[in-house]
């Protein structure tokens, strides 16, 4: 009887390893609630939103993103300038320690330009963030209807 219970321990300890596993590299970054837009016909541009948390001691950088639906993924801000609205790039977002930057429309955003194929809904889009911990991060994204 004793066994079987300690079986059982055994195995919901390997399910949370597995768990923790999963949300390597980096187990101080995680990311949640990320999506593609889907692309207009006629463009080859489009812009990925996420929520990107930090729950090490230190600010940690994302510096990179690829992907095979793209050879060039540019972190960009919105701002408004002299009433207009405006989009440039920033070089890399820093996620402070132990909290969380939101990328959304109208803000930070991840623009991709040049996509090899269009991208609809029902697609699952990998990307992968590179952060400055020397950890990347492989993610799938969906695709939402512009
Ligand atoms: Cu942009």
């Amino acid at each position: 009887m004793k066994n079987i219970h300690y079986g059982k321990c055994f195995i919901l300890f390997l399910l949370l390893f597995g768990m923790v596993k999963n949300g390597d590299a980096s187990n101080d970054i995680t990311v949640a609630e990320g999506y593609i837009k889907a692309s207009i016909p006629g463009s080859d541009i489009t812009a990925a939103y996420m929520t990107i948390s930090n729950t090490a001691n230190k600010a940690i950088t994302l510096q990179k993103i690829t992907s095979t639906i793209s050879d060039r993924i540019e972190i960009h801000e919105h701002s408004m300038t002299d009433g207009m609205m405006r989009m440039r790039e920033v070089g890399e977002i820093t996620i402070d320690a132990n909290s969380e930057v939101v990328l959304q429309p109208s803000g930070l955003h991840l623009m991709i330009f040049s996509l090899k194929q269009q991208v609809t809904e029902k697609d699952v889009i990998p990307l992968t963030l590179y952060f400055s911990n020397e950890t990347k991060i492989n993610i799938q994204l969906p695709v939402y209807r512009y």
